[in-house]
């Protein structure tokens, strides 16, 4: 099937004459990343680098994960109709669940997990057989990358999921390993254009909901409600990733990710994130701030949580898909 997006490649949006770079894994030394990109916080696509012995399409992810249990995130059909002011949860925050990878592929084979948007989103692939990958190690060690937040994540999902329109307070370096994904970026100075949702959203909503996040839709902005979106837009990049692709986006760079397969593909990624380096990058970021002060405010939701999933019967189900939203 040929996608709406095939044959673009990386367009910049409106006024913007900057793009966001794409380099060759040969002409790209740890030096060069880390003071073009990783020290000034610049985003870059990487090709070339990812060499994954197989392709990590359904079959191999089924003969490596197919037994083990993860959350699956259920978003609904009738969520992207909706204002995001009306949603009460956001990203990890939505109903999870549990079920073997086997099962999900099934969903995703037979469309049922298209049709409700059922999205493998962030599970962790510690104590599995995907997580010491050479491949990905010797492309993390040749960028130079140190200091992990997180272990590997993986995300797998049908054509047609969409990952609001949100930033990370760590860096992340996104790995596309089965079809591709299409991804919008705005800089950290765009915050206020792009109406996070306020972090005493915390107060009430713990992390179900999250000041990292934006109340705009992107590709169908309402302007009366969010008029100073359209100055964002001049600040708007594309880039399609494709397979084999990595795209390092920065701590505070908002990021709306897509899938983009045909019917019977699946889209797969991994992607691990990283403590800011230097840190003087790190202290003078409002927008990390600002997410670490949203979390405190969680806490006493957050204790509540832990409290409920302790005294429940399904007690180890609920701790771990508490353990995933954090
Ligand atoms: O792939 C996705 O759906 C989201 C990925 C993401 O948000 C990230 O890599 O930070």
């Amino acid at each position: 099937m040929q996608t709406q997006l095939e044959g673009q490649k990386r367009l910049s949006f409106k006024n913007s004459d900057w793009q966001v770079p794409c380099r060759t894994a040969a002409s790209l030394t740890p030096k060069d990343f880390f003071e073009q990109y990783q020290k000034p916080g610049i985003p870059i696509v990487i090709t070339g680098l990812l060499k994954v012995e197989a392709a990590w399409n359904l079959d191999y992810l089924c003969e490596k994960l197919g037994t083990l249990e993860f959350p699956i995130r259920h978003y609904g059909q009738q969520r992207y109709q909706q204002d995001k002011r009306q949603w009460a949860t956001i990203g990890s925050g939505v109903a999870m669940q549990n079920m073997t990878f086997a099962h999900y592929a099934e969903l995703l084979r037979n469309g049922t997990a298209q049709a409700q948007d059922l999205y493998l989103g962030r599970c962790t692939l510690s104590h599995t057989p995907l997580a010491n990958t050479p491949a990905i190690a010797q492309a993390e060690a040749a960028l130079g990358l140190k200091f992990p937040a997180t272990n590997l994540k993986l995300w797998v999902g049908g054509g047609g999921h969409t990952t609001c329109l949100h930033y990370d307070p760590v860096d992340g370096t996104l790995m596309q390993l089965q079809g591709a994904k299409r991804v919008l970026l705005f800089p950290p100075s765009q915050l206020y254009n792009l109406y996070p949702f306020p972090i005493t959203v915390h107060l009430q909503h713990g992390l179900r909901k999250r000041a990292v996040y934006s109340q705009v839709y992107p590709d169908k902005p309402d302007l009366e409600a969010f008029p100073k979106f359209e100055q964002a837009l001049d600040h708007c990049h594309e880039v399609i990733l494709q397979q084999g692709e990595i795209l390092f986006i920065p701590s505070g760079w908002w990021h709306e990710v897509s899938t983009v397969s045909s019917a019977d593909e699946i889209v797969c990624s991994v992607n691990r994130f990283w403590h800011v380096l230097p840190i003087v990058r790190s202290l003078r970021s409002w927008s990390k701030w600002r997410a670490h002060m949203g979390s405190l405010l969680a806490a006493p939701h957050i204790v509540g949580d832990v409290m409920n999933a302790i005294g429940s019967s399904e007690q180890k189900q609920k701790i771990g898909q508490l353990l995933q939203r954090i």
